[in-house]
Parts: structure tokens; sequence; C-alpha cells
């Protein structure tokens, strides 16, 4: 908030003298959105044309504007012309002038700019040199350096640039190389200063907070030594002045003031707690920033234990078993990442039980409102710094310009009580371990920005890389016994889970099994005479190769093998969701040995075949109601427990409180539900923890499945609990004796018994069902953000109610309509 401000957000002029374009452009925005909104670029999406977007890669491009100042911003002795972002090389030029030349999309331009106003007439041009000249010129300059990309970028050496990594493609993701400018562009008056940053940091006593409010100035380039600058803190109804002077050096000086808080309302992680918020004003100079802090400790928790260490989050000193997800940017666009599209994801991630977010490495230190959101709703945020799957380069100028965004992005962010902690990058020490020559390079990356983020913000651990064992170990970053550890031997190679059901890591930071995304979401980008997997546009719309292969090889190992397109499409979704679930719950079950597990991956950039649970339009695949139980506090992990130990079924309960839990486990004819052996139990957790139950195994026993052969049977497990609160949990599923594939499966004859609209625009549907169903699934067609209260559930012979809450207004009859049931 400033109070001399001129907004250049709006219409600008996009152009290119090489590609004779000239086209509007909203700013904030980027090259693409224009082209395309003017008809120059197709949808980019669609079939094959990724291939025909390729080509503003190789132009240089100008964004362009002109403006009027009102005399009372140029009546202050220092204008400033302020860019939030800027992507990525690029020469700033006003009114003919060159005044800047910048190459970070992820830093802020601060510029004094007065002396090259006027009061009509200005004319702003942007100048963006090409992506690809971009890395060449860079080539040119530094011929020698030991670049290199580890397979993912279409774009060889984009490391060379501080931009998105993934903009020219992924291993999910449509290389689309955009140019732009994005967040607020504007101008404002300072007298002395400019505000630069704002943020907090607390003690916690017995009943108090001490929180110190820090107010970053810079003094403006007229400032002298000594000129007089007061900051006003406001804060829990008390406002402290502090009167200050603008230090010898005329750099930028801090100036704090410090609160007490009686009585704090802690903030806690979704699920521990609620999050209470306390707004802060800084003011200076007629500049203001505003910002809403949690209190609270966050902690990483390492201490020595067995072969290794332990690796965990402890906020408020209680222990909290991270259920977390990894985040991708949630559209290629930029132009198109919007509030809503942020806000249904991250309240799909509450949604789902999840705590944890982390913001990847290849993609972007993300908006302001991600952020707010994650500090509203309790999801703690593991945050990389944008460094994926590569070599950086080192020389002097790209180390200088690191530092300097990772000072901005830790100060930019600090005070937003989400954030638990600063990593380094994705897989950068992964990556040097493959080939041993780049532990320098990383190292000398790596010391870099540790120093920035340390000196930046010292209330919070700066975690190397992840995964990694631990600072500067880069020959060791695969240790299961330390720190993080990434886990993709299956979803890119093998076909079998086996292998992780064995495997016993502290902290699974990354692992994921893929799927198409759904026939709604391909009607997007195909047409139904492309609907087979090696259709050309199929291949386009997915980036990992082999991928197909390996689902067909998943599926074939556990189910039968679909017949149609439309099937296949289901099928690679159930068997993501069963798959991402089955090794969950049993790393879940492995609690405190394992502390955290982190799937990949939440979202889309564009609709592909990929490993996320949610789809580009919004819709929660299979997979996101998949988690969301296996993420419930109360959960059980229905996986063998270890070689040799038979089935050995696991309660886990995850929250501090006792809990009283009841489990009762029903063996039952595949062909009719029938109970033909039970089993029943209560016990108490007097907190957070692991019961094993020992249970006959049906599996290997048939006197446990009441003399029905094993791949007629099915186990039901219910699992109930009430804390000391009296609070209720609960938790079902079905589990077999053999693979999915071996069973006949009878015919459930699902149908609609009945629909109820609700004054509130939802709905209650009763699903009836003449034989067990499993996986069944709710769809209304059309309804990309529609939520059903449970999904890709067993049911038993009978009536089931489901509660509907539609995306968007729905009649009774169109619900009749579009309302379609899926069972395995
Ligand atoms: C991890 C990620 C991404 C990648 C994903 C799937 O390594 O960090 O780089 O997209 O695996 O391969």
């Amino acid at each position: 908030m400033k109070t001399d401000i001129l907004s250049l957000n709006g219409t600008w002029t996009l152009s290119s003298r090489e590609a004779k374009v000239t086209c509007p452009a909203e700013i904030p925005g980027d090259n693409y959105t224009a082209l395309e909104a003017a008809g120059i670029l197709p949808d980019p999406y669609y079939r094959l044309n990724e291939d025909e977007c390729q080509w503003p890669v190789d132009k240089d491009w100008v964004f362009s504007r002109s403006f009027d100042v009102p005399r009372e911003l140029l009546a202050h002795p220092a204008v400033i012309l302020e860019f939030t972002s800027v992507d990525t090389v690029a020469d700033i030029v006003l009114n003919g002038h060159v005044i800047a030349h910048v190459e970070n999309e992820f830093r802020r331009w601060r510029l004094e700019v007065k002396s090259f106003l006027k009061a009509k007439g200005n004319r702003l041009e942007v100048r963006i040199r090409s992506v690809a000249g971009a890395i060449a010129d860079s080539e040119k300059k530094h011929p020698h350096a030991a670049v290199e990309s580890f397979g993912c970028n279409t774009l060889h050496q984009i490391e060379r640039l501080r931009k998105c990594q993934c903009s020219s493609g992924w291993d999910w993701g449509i290389s689309l190389p955009v140019s732009g400018i994005y967040g607020d562009t504007s101008l404002f008056g300072a007298d002395t200063v400019t505000l630069d940053y704002a943020w907090d940091e607390q003690r916690h006593s017995r009943g108090a907070v001490r929180v110190t409010l820090t107010a970053e100035l810079r003094p403006i380039d007229a400032a002298k030594a000594g000129d007089p600058v007061e900051v006003a803190f406001a804060f829990n109804g008390e406002t402290k002045t502090v009167k200050a002077a603008v230090p010898r050096n005329c750099g930028p000086f801090t100036v704090s003031a410090d609160f007490t808080v009686r009585k704090p309302e802690l903030w806690w992680p979704n699920g521990f707690g609620a999050q209470p918020l306390y707004p802060f004003t800084v003011t200076a100079d007629g500049q203001a920033i505003e910002r809403k802090i949690g209190l609270r400790t966050v902690e990483i928790v390492r201490e020595k234990e067995g072969k290794g260490e332990t690796f965990g989050f402890r906020v408020n000193g209680v222990d909290v078993f991270a259920k977390g997800v990894n985040w991708i940017p949630c559209e290629a666009h930029p132009s198109r990442r919007t509030d809503d599209r942020y806000a249904h994801l991250l309240q799909s991630v509450v949604d789902a039980n999840i705590n944890l977010v982390r913001v990847w490495g290849g993609g972007l230190y993300e908006h302001d409102f991600f952020y707010d959101e994650c500090d509203r709703l309790g999801l703690l945020v593991w945050q990389d710094m944008m460094f994926a799957c590569g070599m950086y380069p080192d020389w002097r100028e790209f180390q200088d310009n690191v530092r300097a965004e990772v000072r901005h992005q830790v100060r930019r962010l600090r005070s937003h009580p989400s954030i638990a902690l600063w990593c380094g990058d994705n897989e950068l020490f992964w990556c040097s371990y493959v080939t041993r020559s780049a532990y320098a390079l990383c190292d000398r990356l790596n010391c870099v920005e540790k120093d920035a983020v340390t000196e930046s913000d010292s209330t919070r651990v700066f975690w190397p890389s992840s995964p990694c064992s631990g600072d500067r170990v880069y020959e060791d970053n695969a240790n299961p016994d330390m720190g993080d550890t990434h886990l993709w031997g299956v979803a890119h190679g093998d076909r079998s889970i086996d292998g992780y059901l064995a495997y016993r890591a502290r902290f699974v930071s990354e692992f994921g099994f893929g799927s198409l995304p759904s026939l709604e979401s391909v009607v997007t980008f195909a047409e139904p005479g492309d609907f087979n997997l090696s259709s050309p546009v199929m291949n386009a719309h997915v980036k990992k190769p082999g991928a197909y292969a390996n689902f067909l090889a998943m599926i074939s190992n556990y189910f039968r093998m679909p017949e149609t397109f439309a099937q296949t499409v289901w099928i690679s979704q159930v068997k993501q969701a069963f798959a991402l679930q089955a090794v969950t719950e049993n790393w879940h079950a492995q609690m405190p040995y394992t502390r955290g597990v982190m799937y990949w991956q939440l979202n889309q950039w564009w609709p592909v075949s990929d490993w996320s649970s949610i789809e580009h339009s919004g819709f929660w695949k299979p997979a996101h109601y998949a988690m969301r139980r296996t993420f419930s506090p109360l959960s059980a992990s229905l996986s063998p427990a270890g070689k040799g130990t038979g089935r050995a079924f696991r309660v886990v309960w995850d929250l501090p409180a006792k809990l009283t839990a009841s489990v009762r486990v029903s063996v039952r004819a595949l062909e009719d539900g029938r109970e033909v052996a039970a089993f029943q139990t209560t016990f108490t957790f007097p907190r957070a923890g692991v019961k094993t139950l020992r249970l006959p195994d049906f599996t290997s026993d048939a006197k446990a499945r009441g003399g029905l052969a094993a791949n007629a049977c099915f186990a039901l497990v219910e699992v109930n609990g009430v804390d000391a609160a009296g609070r209720a949990y609960a938790y079902s599923d079905a589990v077999f004796a053999t693979a999915f594939r071996d069973c006949d499966f009878p015919d459930p004859g699902l149908s609609v018994a009945d629909i109820r609209a609700q004054k509130d625009g939802s709905f209650d549907i009763t699903v009836s069902a003449k034989a067990p169903a499993f996986f069944a699934w709710l769809d209304v067609l059309g309804d990309p953000l529609g939520r059903y209260d449970d999904n890709l559930v067993s049911l038993l012979p009978g009536r089931r109610v489901f509660h509907y809450r539609p995306g968007a207004k729905l009649t009774l009859a169109d619900l009749r309509k579009r309302l379609t049931l899926s069972h395995l």
C-alpha cells in the first residue's frame, strides 16, 4: 500500500519486429496468452499444436505502453518504477533511455526514474531477449561452463537463465517458453526511503509470545546520512513509532519494534488446531506493508537414532506426521494463474487431510495469494529454491544474481507462518551423484544459497536439497536412514509396488504413480480418432518416455486388461489410486521411523497424462479421494507389515490426543458379500501411534476364509474411534487375498435409487448395489469442480447415500442426465 502510486497494469502492446507481430497484451501477463488472444497462435494444448507454438522462443519481444504522471507523484524527491517480475533477460527503456538490464524472473526491480519522467506522454518499453537467444548469448560469453540439463527441458541449457525451469517442458510439461511481465507494475513516490520488506520474529515462553517486527528500508539516491525516517508498527492493538536515521553508508537498514502477546492463540497445521492470524502494518515514508502472522514454533527434528537420524516436523512442540504433496506451477500460461485456481487447489489439499505442501524447485516462488491461503488453511510449506535436475552455472554474475534472488524471496516470504523450511533445490545433489564431477559445482551454488537464506532468515532451517542427507553431503543422498528420499523405481521402471512395500525411509518426499486424465479432459485436447494410446496426439500428451507402457504393465500386474480406450483411461486412474494408497498407508504405518510422506504430485500445468491427483480442470481424480482416505487421522494399513509376518493390519492414529478405537474385520464372499468370518477388537491410543493387529491370515489360511477360495472373498476393514473431546473418526476399506485380476467380480448392478435436492444446491444421491462393488465411482459429467463426501468406495449389497456438491448450479433433471456410475 503506497500513498502516491500509479499502476501500470493494464493493456500494453506486444510486438516483435522479426515476427512482424503487433497485438495488445494484458499486463500482468505473457506473450503466449496475448498471441493466442490475437489469433496469432493456436491453443497450444489442443492435439499437436504444441509443435506450432515453439517459434516465439526464437524471437525478441517488446512490451510497451504510454502513460502520464500526476503532478503530485512527480513532486516527490524520488519516483520508483517497480516491476514485481520480468521474465527474463530484458532491457527496460523509459523515454528512449535504457534504465536497467534485468536477468531474473524471480527478482523484484525498484528503479529510480524521476529524471527520465515527464508529466505527459511517457513511453515505457520492456525489450525482452528471445529465450533461445538469451541462452545462446550466455553460451557465447561462457562457452566452457559445465551446464547440464538432466533430461527434462526441451531447451538445452535453460539452467543458464533464472526463469521458471519447467517453462520449456518437463516430464509432465508442455514446452511453453513464455516471456512476460508478471505481478504488479507501478510507479510510486518516495521522499527519503523505500520500504522494501517487513517480517516478524517470535520468542515463545509460557503464556506469552514476544514478537519483534522489523522493516527493511533503502534510502533513495538523494538521501543523506542522518536524514530522519519514522517507522510506525501497528500490531495487536498497539502502535509503536520508531525514529531512525539514514545510516552513514546510505545503504539498506532495518528498524524494529517489540510487542508482547499475552495468552497467545497459537497457529496450528491442518488437523491439529485453528489458524488464528494476527495482522500487522508497517508504515514509513507514505508506504505501508500489511501482513498477517501466525504465532507458532516450527522445528525440523533431526535426532540420532539407529543407523542414522530422524527427520520430522515439530510445531509448537508437537510432532506432526507430514502428510504432504508436491506442488508444481498451476498453469503453463502465467496469465492464467488466477486466485480462483489457487483457492480451489489449496482447499482441495486441505480437504484431503494434507498438512504439508512442497513448492517444487523446477517451478516458481509462488504468488502472495498462494502463501496467504496456506496461512489461512494451516498448510505447512516446504519451499524449494528454484533449481531442479541440472548443473547450474557458477560464474560470478550468475552467483550474484542467485544471491539477490534468494535474499529477495526469503525476505518477501518469511512472515508467512506456513513456511516451515527453506530447501536449496530439487534433486541437484542427486543429479550430481550421477555425474560426480558436478559435486564442486553443486557445492558452490548451494553455499551461495545457504548464505543468502541464513542471512535473510535465521529462524528456519535451510535444508540443502531434496533429496539429501544433510549439509554438503553429496555422496550419500539416497540414504533411507537419513534426511528425505525420492523414490521413483516403480513409477519409472518396475511394474510392482512390492519394492516400495518392503522399503523403509525417514521421510519420503517424492514418489508417484501415473494415470491418464479423465475422458472429459482428454476430449478437450483430442478428437475421437485420437483415442488410442499410441496415437500421435495421445503421445504428445504424455511426456515421460515409456509412461504408457509402464501404465499398462502395472495394470496387467494387478487388474484385467481394459478393452476400450475409455476403460483404459478409467483403469489407469484406479491403478494410480490403488498404488498411491497402498504405498502411502504402509509408510504412514511405519511412523515414527517414517515421519512424512509427500506424494508426487498434486496438480497439472496443462491437460496431460502424469502423476497428478487433480486434473488441470480442477477435477479430483480417483487418486485424490483415495489420498483423502489414506491421510485421514485414523486409518489402517492393509498391506503386509513385512516379510514373514503374515498379513498384519496396522491401525494408525496420527493426532496427539487420546483415542479409543474399535476395529472390525469381516471376511466376505465376493459373489454376495455374506460374512464368513469376523474379528473384532477395541483398544486405546494414549497418543499418536500405530497398533499392529495379528489376525488369522486370510490370504494363506483357507479356514480364515470360511473355506472360500482366495479369489472368491475379500475382507472389509472398519475402524472407528472417539477422541477425548468426543470427536468421532471413521475409516473403512476392502482388502483382497489375491490380485484383482484373479477375481471374477460379480456384476454389482449399481443404480441410482434416489436423488434428493437440498436447499443449499447440493444433492443426496442414493446408490443401490445388488452385489459387492469395488472402486465404485460417481461422476457428474461436465462438472469438474463438483465434490462428493466420499467416492471410489467399496459397497456391500444394499444402499448408500452420497452427498454431492456441484461446482456450478445444477438442476435435478440435469443431474439425472449427467450422473455416471463406474466400478471395477
Ligand atoms: C521428480 C521431480 C520432477 C519430476 C518427477 C517425475 O524427480 O522432482 O523433476 O517431474 O520426479 O519424474
